[in-house]
């Protein structure tokens, strides 16, 4: 267990928004400049904010869920319908205990914990969400990988009756993502079944989808029913449907650009005080922990 990754922030310790906003207040009552001052001396203050949360009203209301239509309000609209228990996830592929696993007997096995990460979309905007989850690898050993897997194959549900945008084309169904293996056994790597302490609401991928924080967020599929381990790189959905601009990698880079935008500047979503654009840090600020995956690579390549 020593591989274990922490987070340097709980939620404990993340500044409530309200205790937040009080010190500044403080601080500007102290007199303007030295009270900015004041809080850049602050590290502890100034990553709180930096991971301060986005509202349950950003996370669940503002979504990419195709398989319930393409517009950001789609999913929160229609995925209420979607039925989510009972829910197995099929383990096949290169493993030696495949099978149909049963979700709650899942749970069972798992330890879960809280964890803090930065999302960031292809689409240039991200947003703080704390998930409830258990690190992938742990699902992935409870299956026994065998030694020839080399990547991990991911599928949503598809069930046309409950999931209205499965009817338009604009993905090929189901929804499908892979990861190399070590991405997939790297302790960042976490299969979440909750947000803010709650159950994943339908709209967030219930009852457990996947979270690669140093990747955009296309790559953390939702509604998992199936994981293959395979030895060869499986078929992504976005690298199907425009492999110019989806890569198979997809990890957060502000030097490569998406074809049609910048990948330099990301808009957090909410925000109020500090809502405004913000750099984009490589590999979404977890290079400390990920970069080394990548050495050699050449990331303009392997995008
Ligand atoms: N099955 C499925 N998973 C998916 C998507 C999707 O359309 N279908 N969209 C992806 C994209 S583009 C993003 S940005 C995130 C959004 O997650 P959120 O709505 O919980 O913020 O889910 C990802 N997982
Ligand atoms: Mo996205």
């Amino acid at each position: 267990m020593a591989r274990r990754w922490t987070n340097t922030l709980t939620a404990a310790d993340v500044t409530p928004k309200a205790t937040f906003l009080n010190r500044r207040q403080i601080m500007a009552g102290l007199g303007g400049a030295a009270g900015l001052a004041g809080l850049g001396a602050l590290p502890q203050a100034a990553q709180a904010q930096e991971l301060e949360p986005n509202s349950w009203e950003d996370v669940t209301t503002y979504c990419n869920y195709y398989e319930f239509g393409t517009g950001k309000g789609d999913p929160a609209k229609y995925a209420g319908q979607l039925t989510t228990s009972p829910w197995s996830v099929k383990i096949d592929g290169l493993v030696d205990r495949p099978g149909d696993y049963d979700f709650q007997q899942i749970l069972g096995e798992m330890t879960l914990e809280e964890r803090i990460y930065r999302f960031r979309c292809v689409e240039a905007w991200s947003m703080v969400v704390p998930w409830t989850g258990f690190e992938l690898a742990d699902l992935l050993n409870l299956a026994g990988v065998q030694s020839g897997a080399k990547y991990v194959a991911f599928e949503t549900l598809y069930r046309p009756s409950e999931m209205p945008g499965t009817a338009y084309q604009v993905l090929d169904w189901p929804y499908r993502e892979g990861l190399r293996l070590d991405e997939a056994m790297h302790p960042l790597t976490l299969m979440a079944t909750g947000i803010f302490g709650q159950d994943l609401p339908n709209q967030n991928g219930a009852p457990l989808r996947l979270v690669v924080p140093w990747k955009y967020g296309f790559k953390s599929i939702k509604s998992i029913v199936r994981i293959t381990l395979t030895d060869k790189e499986p078929e992504t959905s976005w690298n199907m449907a425009n492999a110019r601009e989806y890569g198979f990698y997809s990890n957060v880079n502000p030097e490569v650009s998406h074809p049609r935008w910048s990948q330099a500047s990301e808009r957090r979503l909410g925000g109020g005080l500090f809502a405004s654009r913000q750099d984009t840090l490589m590999f979404n600020g977890y290079s400390d922990e990920v970069a080394s995956l990548y050495d050699g690579m050449d990331l303009t390549k392997f995008f």
